[in-house]
């Protein structure tokens, strides 16, 4: 694989260049094309419409429907971004962005003022209990799914009858509190003591970037995510040491997991903070070599809309865009696994990849797609 720091500024943009994409891509209609400020949000015509389709995304974002949610995500994106009211499936159909089942739905709403599938999945008592299991930290779809079938209905039956992990333990005992989401406010003061007990008891050096919800400027936050970076070589084994500081001064309670860099992903830890008098919160360490930053600040301020709009323009470029970089010439096998890591055209500042793709800069708090 080739080393990131072996490309300079000037390699990127000829690289840029070389690898430019041979047919002209019409990417107009793409999310990431436009600003998406929640704090710009008026009242649109179609609001009753959103709140329904948003409420059946949820369910679907519950049961871990990918393909589902996403063309939630894009229809729901296209009827905030339409004009007019919408009143028929016809109409709805012409819309970009909304296919035949979800148009039918959009007629099923305007003329009845709901959807017999969301009723259906409020009622329906798999999917609620279902809900509760997939809400524990750790717990995936399978697992809920496998504590259904053996006739788990609560929580209560779990803590009963299962042979917990670690892990698992620590989900249910916070499920509460990890349910709620933060105030900015506290994200801000978790991430400010994270920041000045590192750079005082640690390396001043490093540099601190609390990303996610937060840095779209959201008035609450699920989690928060920190990028620790530094202008010199990085190592990501400083993690331990970090997570153990954080520890000692009070402000880590639990860890949850700990995953090593892989070729596409950074050094990550997952774990809980707490400010006293606070409830727990969620929080996950990323280690990010210094060329990489504007990739990974990209990656992670999301919204994970924004971004697969981000990632598909790559696509139909030929190139690839991952919280690493973004790259041209990545050879796959037919199963679509990697052979070949590409050559980098873009990593350093968020900016650079902008431009290389051709999409307009964005500030972070117009990503709320
Ligand atoms: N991300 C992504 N694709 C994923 C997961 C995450 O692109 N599969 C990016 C986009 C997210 C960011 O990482 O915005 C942080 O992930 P979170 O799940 O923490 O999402 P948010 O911070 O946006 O929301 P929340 O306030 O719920 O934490
Ligand atoms: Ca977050």
């Amino acid at each position: 694989m080739l080393s990131l720091n072996k490309y300079s500024k000037d390699e990127n943009r000829r690289n840029s260049e070389k690898y430019k994409p041979r047919k002209v891509i019409n990417q107009d209609s793409y999310i990431c094309m436009r600003k998406n400020s929640k704090t710009e949000k008026v009242k649109g015509p179609n609001d009753d419409i959103i709140e329904i389709l948003t409420e059946l995304l949820n369910y679907y974002q519950l049961i871990k429907s990918e393909w589902r949610m996403m063309s939630y995500q894009k229809a729901i994106s296209a009827i905030k971004r339409y004009p007019n009211k919408i009143s028929s499936y016809k109409q709805a159909k012409s819309i970009f962005g909304i296919g035949d089942g979800i148009a039918k739905k959009i007629e099923e709403i305007v003329n009845t003022g709901t959807c017999k599938k969301l009723e259906t999945f409020k009622k329906d008592k798999m999917n609620n209990v279902l809900k509760i299991f997939i809400q524990i930290w750790g717990v995936g779809e399978s697992t809920a799914k496998k504590w259904y079938n053996k006739g788990y209905r609560s929580i209560d039956d779990i803590l009963k009858n299962e042979h917990l992990t670690y892990h698992q333990k620590i989900g249910i005992q916070l499920y509460n509190e990890f349910k709620e989401r933060m105030p900015r406010e506290e994200a801000e003061e978790i991430s400010k003591q994270v920041q000045t007990i590192i750079q005082t008891q640690y390396d001043p050096d490093l540099q601190f970037y609390t990303m996610g919800s937060f840095r779209r400027g959201l008035p609450t936050c699920g989690d928060i995510d920190i990028i620790i970076t530094k202008n010199d070589n990085l190592d990501p084994e400083l993690l331990y040491d970090v997570v153990k500081i954080l520890k000692q001064n009070g402000l880590l309670t639990h860890d949850l997991s700990f995953s090593r860099k892989n070729s596409e992903e950074h050094t990550k830890y997952m774990g809980v903070a707490q400010l006293p008098g606070h409830k727990h919160r969620r929080i996950d360490l990323l280690i990010v070599p210094w060329d990489e930053l504007g990739a990974a600040l990209l990656y992670f301020t999301g919204s994970d809309i924004f971004n697969r709009s981000l990632r598909l323009l790559a696509r139909k470029k030929g190139w690839r865009l991952n919280q690493r970089g973004l790259y041209a010439n990545v050879l796959r096998n037919t199963d679509a696994s990697k052979i070949t890591s590409g050559v980098l055209i873009a990593s350093k500042t968020e900016k650079e990849i902008f431009d290389a793709l051709e999409v307009p800069y964005c500030e972070p708090k117009d990503r709320d797609a």
